[in-house]
């Protein structure tokens, strides 16, 4: 192979040097020759989503403050990464999410309730990940990572064409478990597509103390697959480059790596005060690029978004959140035992002794009481 012939080849991995845009934030159209704008149908259809995710995320934060739910990782203004994530896929394909992806898992078709399971504390996940063919939320930085490449592995050698969408945060790249979890799917040709919501932070730490990389899209050369890096608040693009991504997954050209650049608008979760670590003006400045105007703005312009369409999107946003709210203010039944299953196929001795201390403990207070 020549020298021309590499570099050639490294050219083709590395990701512009401007993130993909297809839609500016006032919600002008800029078509791209490389990357096909998705039709009217189905910009409407991400921006019901949008509508409908904007409204999980306020209902969220406001149980939490009711104390219905323990802990709210918020997507708020990071809404069109979680509906391009879930809207590229096939029924059958599968989606691997991290804990600030409940809105993702919802437009996947999960219920709203089901998913709230694990952030009200009452069991690790709620819903079962074949029905909807989305893996629990993973909370421990990056192994949902691994999860999803020994899941694509299992699938190819089965001979199935599932694609795997396996979403991280910016700060998750510094895990070891992100670049093992890269690596091997380059090397075995995976149908995974990486999906980095860089949303600037990781907590307090910002994307400067995370990398010094010239982007978190640079990485995929050093693996060998493709990066790419989109505007994370523009839906049309993430669409587009996402389902470019899912298309060359399924054709069997291996993994990819997509970085969207978007922001945390919200604090890290409601147990963090971000004024802490970054100015207010920082994150008003981003109001201005907001995901839901800019496709609101362009569909409305092309009269492809009426009056009554948007009041219809309204109305079944409410009804989400409404239903949301009233399962959230049922107390929950959670049985104690359920601490103890699922462990072990069987229950060891041990564990057992613990749950019989724990039923007398409970028939004492019970008696007590
Ligand atoms: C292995 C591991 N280490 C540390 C943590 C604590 N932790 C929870 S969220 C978080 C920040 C992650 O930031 P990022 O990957 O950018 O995702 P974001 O929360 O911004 O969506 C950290 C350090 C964890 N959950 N898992
Ligand atoms: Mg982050």
């Amino acid at each position: 192979m020549s020298q021309s012939r590499v570099s050639a080849e490294a050219t083709a991995l590395l990701p512009r040097d401007v993130p993909v845009q297809l839609v500016t934030p006032a919600g002008d159209h800029t078509p791209d020759t490389a990357y096909a704008t998705p039709d009217d149908g189905a910009l409407t259809r991400a921006y019901a989503a949008l509508v409908a995710g904007r409204r999980i995320n306020d209902q969220c934060n406001a149980l939490v403050r009711q104390g219905r739910l323990a802990v709210y990782p918020s997507s708020n203004g990071q809404e069109a990464c979680q509906i391009a994530a879930a809207q590229v896929l096939e029924d059958t394909d599968w989606l691997f999410p991290t804990y600030r992806d409940s809105v993702s898992v919802i437009t996947r078709g999960v219920a709203a309730e089901d998913t709230m399971v694990l952030l009200r504390g009452d069991w690790h996940s709620g819903y079962d990940p074949h029905e909807r063919r989305v893996a629990p939320q993973a909370t421990p930085l990056a192994t949902q990572l691994l999860h999803a490449v020994g899941f694509a592995h299992a699938a190819k050698l089965r001979g199935e064409d599932t694609v795997v969408l396996a979403m991280c945060g910016d700060g998750a790249t510094s895990e070891g478990d992100f670049h093992e979890a890269m690596n091997f799917a380059a090397v075995f040709g995976l149908a995974v597509v990486f999906f980095i919501q860089n949303n600037e932070f990781a907590i307090s730490v910002p994307l400067s103390r995370q990398t010094a990389a010239p982007s978190l899209a640079h990485k995929a050369i050093g693996y060998g697959m493709p990066g790419q890096r989109v505007d994370g608040n523009d839906v049309a693009a993430l669409l587009s480059v996402l389902g470019e991504a899912v298309d060359r997954a399924r054709r069997g050209d291996g993994p990819s790596l997509v970085e969207a650049h978007t922001y945390r608008m919200l604090a890290h979760t409601n147990a963090d005060d971000d004024t802490r670590y970054r100015e207010h003006e920082a994150v008003q400045a981003w109001t201005e690029r907001d995901p839901l105007d800019r496709v609101r703005t362009l569909l409305r312009d092309r009269g492809a978004l009426t009056e009554e369409l948007e009041a219809e999107f309204a109305e079944a946003a409410e009804r989400t959140a409404a239903e949301l709210r009233e399962a959230m203010h049922a107390e929950p039944v959670v049985s104690p035992e359920d601490l103890f299953t699922h462990v072990f196929a069987e229950r060891p001795a041990s564990l057992d002794a613990q749950w019989h201390t724990l039923q007398d403990e409970i028939s004492r207070t019970e008696a007590d009481a």
